[in-house]
C-alpha cells in the first residue's frame, strides 16, 4: 500500500501545480481515508453486495456528507473543484462509495440552494452529517436519456394543501437505504417546462421500493425501482416554483457529472498505479515486464490520458465555480472524455497484469466493473455529445 501511496503522489504531481495549500490538505485527508477506510474493504462490499453505511457517515465527520453546503447548516462550503479533487481521491479506494457520496451531495446541493429556509433548516443539518442519506429521482422505467418525456405525475389534492404523487422511478442509486428522495414529477404540461421537484420521505405511505437489481458494478450500493401509489406529501416539500424541476435537475447534473468523471479519474489512477507496481515485479523472457519498451509505452499512454481527464474535470469545475457561460459544455465534455478514457485504462491496466488482471484475487477488473457505468449514468456519453453540440451552437 505505501508503495502505490508513493507511486500515486509521483503520477499525480504535476496536476497539483494550481492546488492551494488548503486544496493540498483536503487532498490529503481523502486520500489517507481513501486508502484506510476504502480500500482495504471495498473488493469485500463489492463481493457481499454491502452499501457501507457506517463509513459514509464517517466520511461525512471529515465534512464530505455536504461539500458544497452552506457552513451555516453544517456543510463545509467548499467550492465545486475542492470537491472534484476529493471525489478522485476518495475513488482511488471504493468507486462506487465515492460515487453515491457525490449522488448524496448532489441532492443536499440542491436543497441548500434551491430550498426553503424551512427546508434547508429541517433536511440539511441530517444530510450534511450523512444521519440521512438521499437519493436523486429522475430516470423513469420509460424515460431515461429523453428526462424531460418523464410521466410520474404531482397532482394538487382537490382542496388545495399539497400533492398526490403516483409513478415509478427506475434505476436509483440508494433506493432503498436512503432516507430522503428528490423526485421530479409533472405537474403541467407535456415537456421540460411542467415538471417540479419534490423532497420526499421515507416511510411516507404509499411509497415502496423494487428488488436491489443485480449490477455488472457498482454492487456497493443498492439501485432499485422507487414507486409511488397516492403518495401524499404538503405543499411545502416541492423545491422551486413549479415547472422549475426540470431546470433544477440539470443544473444539478452539471456538477453530478463532474464528480463521476473524478470517480473515473481516481478508479484509473488507482489501476495506473497498481498496474505500475505488478510490472515491477513480475518476470517474463528474463527481466521485469516493466523493462519492455511496450509497457513503458502503454503506461505512458495510461498516465496521459488520466493527467488529461483531471485537467478537463478541473477546469470544468472551476468553470462552474465561476458561473461560466461555458460550464454546461465544459462539464459535459469533461464527462465524456473521462468517463470513456478512463475505464479504456483500467482495460489497458488489466492486459498489464496479464491472466492475473481477469481474476478478482486482484482489484483491477473490479475497478474496470465499476467504472464501466459511469459512460452510462448522469446522461449518456451519448446525450454529453447532444449537449456539446447544442452548446457550440448557443454560444
Ligand atoms: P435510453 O435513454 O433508453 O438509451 C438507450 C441508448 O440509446 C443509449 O446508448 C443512449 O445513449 C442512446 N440514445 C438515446 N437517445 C439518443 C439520441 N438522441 N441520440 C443518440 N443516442 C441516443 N437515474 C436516476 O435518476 N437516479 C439515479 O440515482 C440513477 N442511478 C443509476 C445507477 C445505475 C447503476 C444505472 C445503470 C443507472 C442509473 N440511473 C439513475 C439511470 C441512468 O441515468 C440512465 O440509465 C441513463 O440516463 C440512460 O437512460 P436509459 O437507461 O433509459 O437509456
Ligand atoms: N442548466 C440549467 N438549465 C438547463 C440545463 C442546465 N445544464 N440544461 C437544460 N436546461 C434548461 C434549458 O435551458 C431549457 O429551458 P428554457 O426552455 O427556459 O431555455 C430547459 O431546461 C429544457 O432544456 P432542453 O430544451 O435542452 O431539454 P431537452 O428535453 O431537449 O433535454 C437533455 C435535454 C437531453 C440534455 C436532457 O434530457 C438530459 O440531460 N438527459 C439525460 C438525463 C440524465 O442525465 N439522467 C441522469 C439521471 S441521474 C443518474 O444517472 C445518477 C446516477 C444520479
Amino acid at each position: 500500500a505505501e508503495a502505490a501511496e508513493a507511486q500515486c503522489a509521483a503520477t499525480q504531481a504535476d496536476a497539483d501545480f494550481d492546488l492551494t495549500e488548503d486544496q493540498r490538505q483536503f487532498k490529503q485527508v481523502a486520500a489517507t481515508f481513501a486508502r484506510e477506510e476504502l480500500a482495504p474493504f471495498s473488493a469485500e462490499w463489492d463481493a457481499k453486495h454491502h452499501f457501507p453505511v457506517e463509513t459514509i457517515k464517517r466520511a461525512a465527520d471529515l465534512g464530505f456528507g455536504g461539500l458544497y453546503v452552506g457552513e451555516d447548516m453544517g456543510g463545509a462550503g467548499l467550492t465545486r473543484l475542492d470537491a472534484a479533487i476529493i471525489f478522485e481521491s476518495l475513488s482511488w479506494g471504493c468507486v462506487p462509495t465515492a460515487a453515491f457520496l457525490s449522488i448524496h451531495n448532489m441532492v443536499a446541493s440542491v436543497v441548500d440552494r434551491y430550498g426553503t429556509a424551512r427546508q434547508r433548516s429541517m433536511y440539511l443539518p441530517a444530510l450534511t452529517s450523512a444521519e440521512h442519506l438521499a437519493s436523486y429521482c429522475l430516470t423513469e422505467p420509460g424515460s431515461g436519456s429523453d428526462a424531460a418525456a418523464l410521466k410520474m405525475t404531482a397532482k394538487r389534492e382537490a382542496g388545495g394543501g399539497g400533492y398526490v404523487l403516483n409513478g415509478a422511478k427506475a434505476f436509483i442509486s440508494g433506493g432503498g437505504v436512503s432516507d430522503v428522495y428528490l423526485v421530479m414529477a409533472r405537474t403541467g404540461q407535456a415537456g421540460p417546462k411542467g415538471i417540479s421537484a419534490f423532497l420526499v420521505e421515507k416511510g411516507t405511505p404509499g411509497l415502496s421500493f423494487g428488488k436491489p437489481e443485480l449490477k455488472l458494478g457498482w454492487n456497493a450500493q443498492p439501485t432499485t425501482a422507487v414507486v409511488f401509489d397516492d403518495v401524499r406529501v404538503g405543499e411545502d416539500s416541492r423545491v422551486g416554483q413549479e415547472g422549475e424541476g426540470f431546470k433544477i435537475a440539470m443544473q444539478a447534473l452539471d456538477g453530478g457529472r463532474i464528480n463521476i468523471g473524478a470517480c473515473s479519474i481516481g478508479g484509473a489512477q488507482f489501476c495506473l498505479d497498481s498496474a505500475r507496481e505488478y510490472t515491477r515485479s513480475r518476470q517474463a523472457f528474463g527481466s521485469p515486464v516493466s523493462q519492455f519498451q511496450a509497457t513503458q509505452f502503454r503506461i505512458a499512454d495510461m498516465a496521459t490520458t488520466v493527467q488529461a481527464s483531471r485537467l478537463m474535470v478541473r477546469h470544468a469545475a472551476a468553470a462552474l465555480d465561476a458561473r461560466s457561460p461555458t460550464a454546461t459544455i465544459e462539464c459535459a465534455m469533461a464527462k465524456r472524455f473521462a468517463t470513456d478514457s478512463c475505464y479504456n485504462v483500467t482495460n489497458e491496466a488489466l492486459q498489464l497484469l496479464g491472466g492475473y488482471g481477469y481474476l478478482q484475487e486482484y482489484p483491477i477488473e473490479r475497478y474496470m466493473r465499476d467504472l464501466r457505468v459511469h459512460s452510462i449514468l448522469e446522461g449518456t456519453n451519448e446525450v454529453m455529445r447532444i449537449i456539446i453540440n447544442r452548446e457550440l451552437d448557443r454560444l
